[in-house]
Order: structure tokens, then sequence, then C-alpha cells
């Protein structure tokens, strides 16, 4: 197993105000042995589905005893799981019961490489579905892995308070785990005396980081307990789903490896932390402890560690033997033809005066050049921002692509905030970065540090117009986002 040691970078002189101290992800890595490949794709069942997006009080555990409005797909546990078999095609119906007469929905199926219609972003894709409306989709996903969906409209909001779940897609294993666990990480806007939402956006969070929450969790809790056969070797599949928060998970008190990232299997390394952008997932295997003994999930980007999971050995321990976790199958994304490839640079800044991005106290001076503009442009790709909040008003394509050509993406971040970077229907090869050490992997969103110029590859092999945009959800309906189109 390779290792990737945790290194800590002090970022370049006046690149991050004083004091802030960045974590690098990666390192050195061994020769990592290849993966088995994938195997061809089954023919599969229909799973149908049918989710009605409405409004019904729910007592989350790290709602601290209160019962709120969220908004969610399904009744029952919260939130919806899907696992299907690689080769089952999901049919599910959605129908909108938002409870505000002008609240249209979708479902955005994050880091499925889905035939474009399917994609769930309205205008874009397909009509919004207003209340009262239904909207058919029907698709094969083609990779194995832990994804999620969501929905691509006041997504601020409508994630905000729930509306969302987790696709699960089986296959992708070489060998069983001794266990197959969801960790889901998010925040919320929460008041716990009052039992009540908060706004779900701050003109000061579009402005800078986002909004954060003020209740973290993991499952729905404050700390999730997961209990573990004792000495097995668990995949944990984490997520982050908060619209705001970059964490830095990492595991204490028990051995762990990363598998996958973002759903494709990569050779497994150590983890020993691992920088986490909303949207993103990873595949842990965790070799649990002995019984009666606890190990941690944390966030180490917290002011203090953070434990998220608790994770317990539970039952007759397992033989003592190195901790050699199986690697998953190799994913089916197409490999980049790198001499062939043409290279598009990408800045992702707000839309202030450039040279603002230059000054020491960027983060001051970036909200002051902002008070004679509207929130909703603040953010920009490449200088241009989406016109308006949500997606009714489609400005051309920030880039159109030749299908199945590869192309080479410079990803920039020009501003002294984090921008988790996501694309649809492709996962791009991250190829590297100047300020992470990163080890060669797929993702469909990509964090870019204050300052960093991250470098991927993909081969444009899905047709269609596919969303390119931030995953900080406020920074993207405040105009950092765009679409490319494959024709
Ligand atoms: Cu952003």
């Amino acid at each position: 197993m390779a290792h990737f040691t945790r290194r800590r970078l002090l970022a370049g002189a006046g690149c991050v105000a004083a004091g802030v101290v960045l974590a690098a992800r990666g390192g050195r890595a061994k020769s990592a042995a290849p993966l088995e490949p994938a195997l061809p794709i089954p023919a599969g069942r229909s799973v149908p589905l049918r989710f009605t997006a409405a409004e019904r009080p729910t007592a989350l555990p790290c709602f601290g005893g209160h019962s709120l409005p969220m908004w969610t797909f399904s009744e029952g546990t919260w939130p919806p799981v899907v696992r299907i078999a690689l080769g089952d095609r999901l049919d599910v119906t959605l129908e909108n019961r938002l409870p505000r007469a002008d609240e249209h929905t979708s479902i955005h199926w994050h880091g499925i490489r889905l035939p474009n219609a399917e994609d769930g972003v309205p205008y874009l894709v397909q009509p919004p579905v207003e209340p009262g409306g239904r909207f058919d989709y029907s698709f094969v996903p083609p990779d194995t892995g832990t994804f999620w969906f969501h929905t691509h409209c006041n997504t601020v909001e409508q994630l905000g308070r729930g509306l969302m779940g987790i696709l699960i897609v089986e296959g992708d294993t070489t060998a069983p785990y001794d266990a197959d666990e969801i960790v889901l990480l998010r925040d919320w806007r929460v008041d716990r005396s009052a039992g009540a939402f908060l706004d779900f956006t701050t003109k000061r969070g579009v402005h800078r980081a986002g909004t954060y929450g003020t209740v973290r969790s993991a499952n729905g809790m404050d700390r999730a307990p997961l209990s573990l056969p004792a000495g097995g070797d668990c995949r944990l599949r984490v997520l982050n789903c908060d619209p705001t928060r970059v964490m830095e998970i990492a595991v204490e008190g028990a051995e762990a490896a990363v598998i996958a990232v973002d759903g494709i299997a990569v050779p497994p390394f150590a983890l020993d932390s691992w920088l986490f952008p909303p949207a993103a997932r990873v595949d842990l295997v965790v070799r649990a402890p002995p019984p009666g003994r606890t190990a941690r999930l944390v966030d180490r980007r917290a002011e203090e560690p953070l434990v998220l999971a608790d994770l317990s050995g539970v039952g007759a321990p397992r033989p003592a033997r190195p901790f050699e976790p199986a690697p998953l199958r190799a994913g089916r994304i197409a490999e980049p033809d790198l001499g062939a490839a043409e290279t598009l640079p990408f800045v992702f800044a707000s839309r202030a005066d450039p040279a603002a991005l230059q000054i020491d106290d960027p983060l001051a001076k970036i909200a002051l050049g902002s008070l004679c503009r509207a929130s909703e442009e603040f953010w920009s790709i490449n200088g241009e921002s989406w016109p308006g909040r949500d997606h009714s008003s489609l400005p051309p394509p920030i880039a159109r692509l030749s299908l199945g050509r590869t192309y080479r993406f410079t990803l920039k971040n020009g501003s002294q905030i984090v921008h988790p970077i996501h694309i649809h229907g492709h996962s791009f090869k991250v190829l590297g970065a100047d300020l992470q050490a990163l080890p060669v992997h797929h993702a469909d969103t990509v964090l870019l540090l204050p300052g960093e110029t991250v470098d991927v590859a993909f081969v444009a092999d899905n047709p269609g117009k596919w969303m390119f945009h931030c995953h900080v959800i406020e920074h993207q309906e405040a105009g950092m986002m765009s679409y490319l189109e494959v024709t």
C-alpha cells in the first residue's frame, strides 16, 4: 500500500492571512499495484422509485429534541439511501409537493455520468418541476461507487432543509469487506434553543466562504456511533453533503486507507488526513478496533479536532494480520490522451477589480469592493457571472468541446477563498496541483485552495450541456456557475 504523508504547508507570502495553516493532501507514493479492471456492465433490473418532494416535520437527533420543517424526498428515514447493482436502471418519478407556490425543483444525480436529459438541471436540460408537477428520470449509472443526489433549484434552501439522498452502485469489490457503512456529514442552520431553521444564506457568507451551519452532524446525529466487527476491515462511505463546509477528515485510533475518491477507485493509500470539500465522497477501509475499544473519525479542519463518529469494535476479534485493505476494481473513466489535448484555462474569482485580489487582507477588501454589486453576481468564472440566481436565463456555454476529444483544464483560484469545482456528466483525472500534493485520482468535485491552480484532464465523451460550477452553493448561486457544451 502506498503511503501519503500529511504535510502542512504555509502558503506563500501574501497568499493567505497570517496564521492560517493549510493542510496538504498526499505526499510521495510508492508504486502501487494496478487495480483490477472493471467488469463489463451486466444487464440489470429496473428499480422503480417514487420521490415526493414535500415538507415533513422531522426530529433528527442533532436538532436537540425539536422537530423541524425539513424538505425531503420520501417518508421515513432521512435521507433516502438507494442501493442498486451495477447494470440496474433507475426509474424515478419525482413529484413536487413543496409548500410554496413558486418553489420548483428537480433532481441532479451528483457524479453520475448519465445521459444529459437525466441530469436534473432546470432550464438547461429539463423544465423545472413546478408545484403539483412531475418528472420521470430513467438511466443506468455506468460507474460503481458512492454518489448522492440533490436538487438544482434554490439549492441553498432546498439542500439546507435536507432535500437530498444517497445513491450507492454496488459491484466494485474484489473481496468482501467486513462491514459497509455510510457516514453522511453535513451541518444544519438551526437555532437549537428556538427549534427553528436560521436563514440559509447571508450576504457575508455569499461574499466570503459561505454561511456555515450552526450544528454539525454525522448521520443526523451530533456524533454517529458505528459498531464495527472487531478487527475487521470495514468500508466507510463518507460523504460531505454540506452546502458550504470544507472538512479535513482523519481516523484516530485505527489504521485507515482511502480506496475511492468521488466514487472512483484509487490504489489504496494510507489515510493521514484528507481535505474534503462540499459534495465530495471518499471511501475508506478502517481496521476496526478490538472488542470494547473505540476509534474516531474526526474533522481536523475545525478549530479543535471534532469527533464526527465513534467507531467501536464489537464481537469476537478477527485474527491479527497486516493492514492491507482489498482494493476496489478500477473505474470506467476514459483515459485522457494528453498528447492530443487542448488546454483551456479557467479562473475562479470574484468580479471585483482583479487588482483587489493581490492585496494583503483580501477578505476585508473583497467585501468592501462588493458593496456596489448585486450579491447575485459577485463570483465569476473567467470574469463572467451566471446571470441571475437560478437557471432561467441561460448564458452561452463557457466553452464548446468536441465530442471524444481530450481537454486539459487549468483550474485557477483567483481568490482568497476555497472553491470546490464540480463538473457534471464527466469525471476529471486530477493530474496535479501547485499547493496540494495529491495522488493521481478521479474526481467530479475538485478543491481549489486560495491562489491554487489544479491541473485536470478528461475526455469529453458525454454529449450535451453540462454544468460546471462551484459547489459552495452560495458561490454557485452568486455567479460562479457556467456550463460546457459537448457536441
Ligand atoms: Cu466557491
